[in-house]
């Protein structure tokens, strides 16, 4: 008895090391992930490259050894309950029907369990909807079935540049692939949102036809695009490289194949790119953004791609 015990807390110890080796293993998976997209054999979420989607990352990794461990606790509880209160082992059952210590402790523990959860979650939210000065505000329009990118003018002298961006096809990827492209299926897209590196920026999200989401799991940005309203979400990416996301409402047949590219440069790559962009270079404009990519997937780091761009 006490061994068949002893045996089931050992499974019990077992499932929880085996847990938190889970739970653990997204800091080994980071050098996947850290691809700004999906990649077999994942496991966890995509890398976190901005404030919040770190802030979003931690909050999950918190709760999860909270649910752990209460799971664990009244997995012990009930097989020692089993164990302990059977009809064999326990002929004469207590009639014991009330006690206060026990009830206030059951009640007040989840509760500040709660709170404990609900602090940071608050503070988390509050982040996320806490805009910091904006260094440039971009507006995504949701189309059945692509993204419409506007870069919004800083001043009335300012201009702006708009673009939309298609899922690549399979033999365009195919190019791609050819030319030195990582070209992702299903989320390489033929004009990327260009931004530069550890900048605040503003995204309007609205959308011409039936609701959208921009998504981009990277930033921790997830934004509902409704027609007739603007919804907003802002991003400062840490780390420079390109970041996919997709549609995330289901808005019609090729839901699936309206992604979301975003391209983190550094600032003197931006200011190129704009500058080609600003004056209707739409090739010069490709061409510098390809001299990036093809520097960042042979070199994977930022200082590459900066020496390429000089
Ligand atoms: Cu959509």
């Amino acid at each position: 008895m006490i061994h068949r015990m002893l045996g089931l807390l050992r499974a019990g110890a077992a499932f929880a090391f085996a847990a938190f080796v889970m739970l653990g293993w997204r800091g080994a998976d980071l050098a996947y992930a850290a691809a700004g997209h999906p990649v077999d054999g994942q496991l966890g979420m995509q890398d976190a490259v901005t404030p919040i989607a770190r802030g979003i990352h931690e909050f999950h990794d918190k709760v999860n050894a909270i649910i752990i461990a209460i799971a664990i606790f009244v997995l012990i509880l009930m097989i020692y309950v089993v164990f302990r209160f059977n009809s064999k082992a326990n002929p004469t059952p207590s009639r014991t029907t009330h006690n206060t210590i026990l009830e206030v402790a059951w009640t007040v523990i989840p509760i500040m369990v709660l709170v404990y959860i609900a602090l940071p979650s608050f503070k988390l939210l509050r982040a996320q909807y806490d805009y910091p000065e904006p260094d440039l505000t971009i507006k995504a329009t949701g189309y059945q079935w692509y993204w419409s990118h506007e870069y919004l003018p800083k001043d009335k002298n300012d201009k702006s540049i708009a673009f939309d961006s298609l899922i690549l096809s399979d033999d365009e990827i195919k190019e791609a692939k050819a030319a030195g492209l990582p070209a992702p299926r299903n989320l390489a897209v033929d004009n990327e949102v260009v931004v530069p590196v550890n900048k605040n920026v503003h995204v309007l999200v609205t959308a011409g036809d039936v609701i959208h989401n921009w998504t981009v799991p990277s930033f921790g940005s997830k934004v509902d695009a409704v027609p007739g309203r603007i919804n907003t979400t802002w991003f400062r990416a840490e780390r420079t490289g390109v970041y996919y996301g997709q549609c995330s409402e289901l808005c019609g047949k090729d839901h699936a194949f309206m992604p979301i590219a975003v391209r983190v440069v550094e600032e003197p790559v931006y200011a190129e790119w704009m500058g080609a962009m600003k004056a209707g270079d739409k090739k010069k404009a490709k061409e510098i953004i390809k001299r990036i990519a093809v520097a960042e997937a042979g070199g994977k780091s930022s200082e590459v791609a900066a020496a390429a761009s000089k």
